[in-house]
């Protein structure tokens, strides 16, 4: 065979085998198993520091678009390095088209990447967005890879094989259509192969992050207590978990004297808390949603960790999501009476977003800590990180004092002819675990303050409403500025120590324009 016949006949049969393998790694994600579709992404997200990150995300237009990319451009790479893979093989078969050894092939284009993958993608195998506990989902993610990379493997022999080998029939007389008519009968089935995907995709699609990541929850809408449907969202994925409850358990091992498993049931034997907690994502900006406030029902995270005995050496504790997303919160913390293990929100069962069945909530901690669909609790030494800690954001978790202007809109317009009654401006101010004791209002960008009304006081642990009535006079431009001070007497300000990735300090403030 020459050797232009055996590099298209290795790339044709390559390019289907990567087709094959895609799509099935599709229905696989269509059954809720994990595949390097997207845990190359969870995997390499680690090594991408905040700063880069955070420009990448500005650069591509958002977290959703960068999920976009990072699974598109993992198929595209799939289907190029098999394209290669095919073209390498059809290079090396070209001798001896009709005796390839599939000893050689196995190993290469089987074994290999299931040793490979294993070590690269270790620490992310264990995902399961049905709620499998995590060693058992490591083992399926591998069974689903290696029948992936197989298939790839039989559809790029056999292929190559159907191109390059002439068949001789019964009646002894030979049949060699050209390769380029056999070559058209692949293609077909790679078309309907990616057709098969496509349509695959388009499902997923629906049942993708996209629509909902990002939510954010301020303005006019914004009451005590926010609804589950409005309350902010973020999440690394890009489908969500749906955890069954009856595969799912939670593990409390590590540095503990007894490991132990419970189920979901006994979770409800353990007496329960209900708490009003705010959350708010390490990275809300000063006029930005990401912050939303519920009333949760749960077990306090203690009463599992008493049971457990922790080791002296103990000092944080690692806290698993079936996606295997995970964070780290101090031992200390994790012992506060409300630090707790939700399964409940504002009433009803916990969402399937929010993390159904399972969140940890950690007052006064970044919405980071506060891990959905958790699914294993372990205890370490004092160096355990998470994920986005792994990526360099932090090291400051603990949510600074912050406040927002949510009515009037930023460049309002008034006139002083048409207004009959005061202006109202009204807002929310949250102390994380501290509590909110006042709120001023600036309305010369902070040269004079006057208090605000807090209409709503949360509690400790969530944030407050305020409101005030203004009438400006004369007409002007003005800038309105909010401050708070928190249960334990500070003053919100811009902490110009704080690192760039603990989350931003300082004002909200607005333009409103007055005429006369
Ligand atoms: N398992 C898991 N937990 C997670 C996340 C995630 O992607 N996976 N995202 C975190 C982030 S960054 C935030 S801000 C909060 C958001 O919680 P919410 O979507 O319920 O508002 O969840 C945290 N917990
Ligand atoms: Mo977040």
């Amino acid at each position: 065979m020459s050797r232009t016949k055996a590099i298209f006949a290795g790339l044709v049969a390559g390019l289907l085998g990567g087709i094959v393998m895609t799509t099935v790694m599709l229905l696989l994600a269509a059954l809720d198993v994990a595949t390097p579709l997207v845990i190359i992404g969870d995997r390499l997200s680690v090594f991408i520091p905040p700063g880069p990150f955070l420009s990448l995300m500005g650069k591509v237009g958002g977290y959703n678009h960068l999920k976009h990319i990072g699974v598109g451009s993992t198929i595209a790479g799939q289907l190029v390095v098999s394209a290669i893979g095919g073209v390498i093989f059809g290079l090396f078969a070209r001798r001896n088209p009709a005796r390839v050894s599939a000893i050689w092939t196995i190993s290469i284009f089987v074994l290999l990447p299931i040793v490979a993958g294993a070590i690269a993608l270790w620490p992310v195998l264990g995902t399961s967005y049905i709620g499998l506990p995590i060693d058992v989902a490591r083992l399926v993610t591998l069974i689903g890879f290696a029948l992936c990379v197989f298939l790839f493997e039989r559809t790029l022999v056999l292929g190559f094989q159907f191109l390059a080998t002439q068949k001789i029939s019964q009646q002894d007389y030979e049949f060699t259509p050209a390769i380029g008519r056999r070559a058209f009968v692949l293609s077909a089935i790679g078309v309907a192969a990616a057709g098969g995907g496509v349509a695959l995709v388009r499902k997923l699609y629906r049942a993708a992050t996209f629509s909902y990541d990002g939510t954010q929850y301020k303005g006019r809408i914004v009451e005590p207590i926010t609804p589950n449907e409005l309350f902010y969202c973020v999440t690394k994925n890009v489908v969500d978990p749906r955890v069954n409850v009856d595969l799912w358990h939670l593990e409390v091992n590590g540095l503990v004297q007894n490991r132990a498993t419970w189920r979901f049931q006994d979770l409800l034997g353990f007496e329960a808390t209900e708490q009003e907690t705010t959350l708010m994502c390490i990275s809300n900006g000063l006029d930005a949603g990401l912050i939303s406030n519920a009333i949760w029902k749960g077990v306090p995270l203690r009463d599992l960790l008493d049971q457990a005995a922790p080791l002296s050496n103990a000092a944080r504790v690692r806290l698993h999501g079936v996606d295997n997303y995970t964070d780290t919160i101090p031992l200390e913390k994790a012992m506060e009476p409300t630090t707790l293990l939700a399964y409940e929100m504002n009433g009803v069962q916990l969402p399937h977003r929010h993390g159904y069945p399972l969140r940890v909530i950690v007052p006064g901690y970044f919405g980071e800590k506060h891990v959905k669909w958790l699914t294993r609790i372990e205890l370490t030494d004092a160096n355990a990180k998470g994920f986005y800690e792994t990526q360099g954001w932090g090291p400051d978790f603990i949510a600074p004092t912050r406040s927002r202007i949510d009515l009037p809109e930023y460049e309002s317009r008034f006139s002083l002819g048409e207004l009959n009654a005061p202006i109202e401006v009204k807002g929310m101010a949250y102390g994380g675990d501290r509590g909110i004791s006042r709120v001023e209002l600036s309305f010369d960008d902070g040269k004079t303050w006057r208090d605000a009304e807090i209409y709503y006081a949360g509690g400790d642990l969530s944030w407050s409403l305020w409101k005030t009535e203004w009438t400006p006079d004369p007409a002007g431009d003005y800038v309105l500025v909010v401050r708070a001070t928190d249960g334990e007497g500070d003053v919100q300000e811009f902490e110009e120590e704080r690192g760039w990735f603990s989350g931003v300090t300082g004002f909200h403030k607005i333009l409103v324009h007055v005429a006369a």
